[in-house]
């Protein structure tokens, strides 16, 4: 090969591990360097975020580059004995969480105050 066909040839194997990696780094993290994927299909179970009610949130991550699709989904939740961390479908629709205390003498309980 000449010169310039394997400095051709290491550039695209670099690119291809970057994209590899970014790939499986951002699937494992959830984390985006930049804005890869967007969101479609949110719905949540609780939209008015009742805090007696323990609600489920889904939504599909749908990757720009491949369009390839992750459904996902968060589940509200207890944050010690009174406070929940409520999930809800953002504006993008991506999910948003809020924590909140727990109205007295309610105490959280699986992911609800009761
Ligand atoms: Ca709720």
């Amino acid at each position: 090969m000449a010169d310039i066909e394997k400095k051709i040839a290491v550039v695209l194997g670099v690119v291809a591990l970057l994209f590899v990696s970014y790939h499986v780094i951002s699937d494992i993290t959830g984390a985006a360097l930049w804005s890869n994927a967007e969101y479609d299909n949110c719905r949540d179970t609780d939209p008015d975020d009742f805090l007696g009610l323990q609600g489920e949130v889904t939504t599909t991550r749908v990757y720009v580059l491949d369009e390839r699709e992750n459904p996902f989904g968060k589940t509200d939740i207890c944050l010690g004995g009174h406070r929940v961390e409520q999930y809800s479908c953002g504006d993008g629709g991506q999910i948003i969480h809020t924590a909140q205390y727990c109205p007295r003498p309610t105490v959280c309980r699986e992911g609800a105050c009761v």
